[in-house]
């Protein structure tokens, strides 16, 4: 999906507010409020105004490119679902409250789905006949609900939202681990690509079931879970080696480089082993976001749901699945958690809603408005990404504004500088403004 790459202000909806809303709690909830990125409709469930949309889309779009980078073919499965399916999993009466629960109009009961094992399996088992099939891997990102019972923290526990959820299908266990840790890969460089550090850690299956499981845990101080780790964790890049994703050994290498340092850290939540385990100047202790969730369970659903292949000696097996869970609007509520100040939100480049503000500081002014037409041209021509403030507005709400919606530059052009040719170029969340000419400050910040 291509966003549009340049706007106007004048043109454009971008409803901030001065005031700190009072019924947000957390700093990600206040700023989106604030940006004109959401409105509340309902106790966990959000309209996405054009700023916080086009956020959304960019998560979205990494997320994408780096399920396709390991062969996952990209679906889309309805929100509905037919509850019958769930009762032949198992799964309808147990998920309790926390399902929404819909009758049509011929009284069949629906569900509106807060998860797709279910339909995936259904899909598989019905065109999927022989171990020729596998492995396999389908991905996609579709709004979810979940009627938690305290929706809170604006997107980032919703009761509609929007997730990433990816099943792999497989027929020896081995395979299956081969999935498992592409998916672990991938997210690796999911999160790195976002400009954030998400850490991998053991957990809990719940629900969803099966043995084997990783969370995703985004760093951010306000985070709700606590996070006792090797530094080391933070030090490794997962962008900085090219892995061949079709090299199982390859791929395995790095999942062992994890696994060393979980083999040291696994009971890292005892205060005892942590401190016995991990060397003082290593001692990572932190709080985090949960920002994605990784499972192999197994035969769980292809066991009840039929989903069955052929062997190569002629026998019949249930399929192995695993599913892995991205929290895409989650995560623009985490992101912020993790990277604001106490002017706004400071976005990573990769998730911006745009690279550059053009901050036109006299409106009417024929050569400010000459010199602007021009650089919003040239920064177009040049793939940038801009939004350019054409208010008739005064300065001081203009740099409040970019600041606050966290642009992660600004061209400035005012009249002094207009009459000696230069307009002033800054960065977000760096001190000083730096004058130039127009031209060298579109290829600064396309350098
Ligand atoms: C994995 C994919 C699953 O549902 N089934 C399909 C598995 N896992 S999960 O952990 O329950 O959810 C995956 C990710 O979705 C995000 N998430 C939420 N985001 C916003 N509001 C919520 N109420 C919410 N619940 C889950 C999390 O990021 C989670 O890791």
């Amino acid at each position: 999906m291509r966003l549009s790459p340049a706007v106007r202000l004048s043109e454009y909806f971008l409803p901030t507010l001065r005031e700190v809303p009072s019924e947000a709690e957390i700093v990600s909830h206040r700023l989106m409020l604030r940006a004109g990125m959401v409105r509340q409709e309902a106790a966990g469930i959000y309209s996405w105004l054009p700023l916080g949309f086009r956020v959304m889309k960019k998560i979205e779009q990494i997320v994408r490119e780096e399920q396709d980078r390991i062969g996952a073919a990209e679906v889309l499965m309805p929100t509905m679902q037919p509850a019958d399916l769930w009762r032949r999993s198992g799964r309808y009466d147990g998920y309790g409250k926390e399902m929404l629960r819909i009758q049509d109009r011929h009284d069949r009961e629906m569900l509106f789905g807060p998860t797709n094992e279910e339909m995936i399996t259904d899909i598989f088992a019905e065109h999927a006949r022989s171990y020729k099939n596998v492995p396999l891997m389908m991905y996609h990102i579709q709004w979810k609900f979940r009627d938690e019972v305290r929706p809170r923290f604006g997107v980032m526990r919703g009761r509609e939202f929007l997730m990433k959820d990816a099943y792999s299908f497989d027929l020896t266990p081995e395979d299956g681990r081969v999935s498992y840790n592409k998916q672990f890969l991938a997210y690796l460089r999911t999160y790195a690509r976002m400009g954030i550090k998400a850490i991998p850690m053991r957990a809990d299956t719940g629900p969803i079931g099966g043995d084997l499981s990783h969370e995703f845990i985004l760093l951010a101080d306000t985070g709700e879970s606590e996070v006792y780790c090797d530094q080391e964790f933070l030090d490794i890049d997962p962008l900085s080696a090219e892995v061949d994703i079709r090299d199982p050994d390859a791929v395995q290498k790095v999942a062992d480089r994890y696994n060393a340092l979980y083999a040291r850290t696994d009971e890292l939540h005892e205060p005892a082993v942590f401190e016995e385990q991990v060397p003082e100047e290593r001692r990572y202790v932190g709080r985090g976001i949960e920002v994605g969730h990784i499972f192999f369970f197994g035969t769980k659903y292809s066991d009840p749901l039929n989903a069955k292949v052929t062997t190569s000696d002629g026998q019949s097996a249930p399929v192995l699945m695993g599913s892995y869970g991205v929290g895409v609007s989650r995560l623009v509520g985490g992101i912020i958690e993790a990277s604001h100040d106490d002017k706004g939100i400071v976005w990573p480049e990769a998730v911006a809603p745009f690279q550059v503000a053009l901050i036109n500081l006299r409106v009417g002014d024929a050569g400010c408005d000459s010199a602007c037409e021009d650089l919003f041209a040239k920064l177009q021509a040049a793939g940038i990404e801009v939004i350019y403030d054409d208010r008739d507005e005064r300065a001081g709400v203009k740099f409040a504004d970019m600041e606050l919606i966290g642009i992660p530059w600004q061209i400035v052009v005012g009249p002094k500088g207009v009459k000696n040719g230069v307009v002033e170029v800054a960065r977000r969340g760096a001190d000083g403004r730096d004058e130039m000419a127009p031209d060298a400050a579109v290829a600064r910040i396309a350098g």
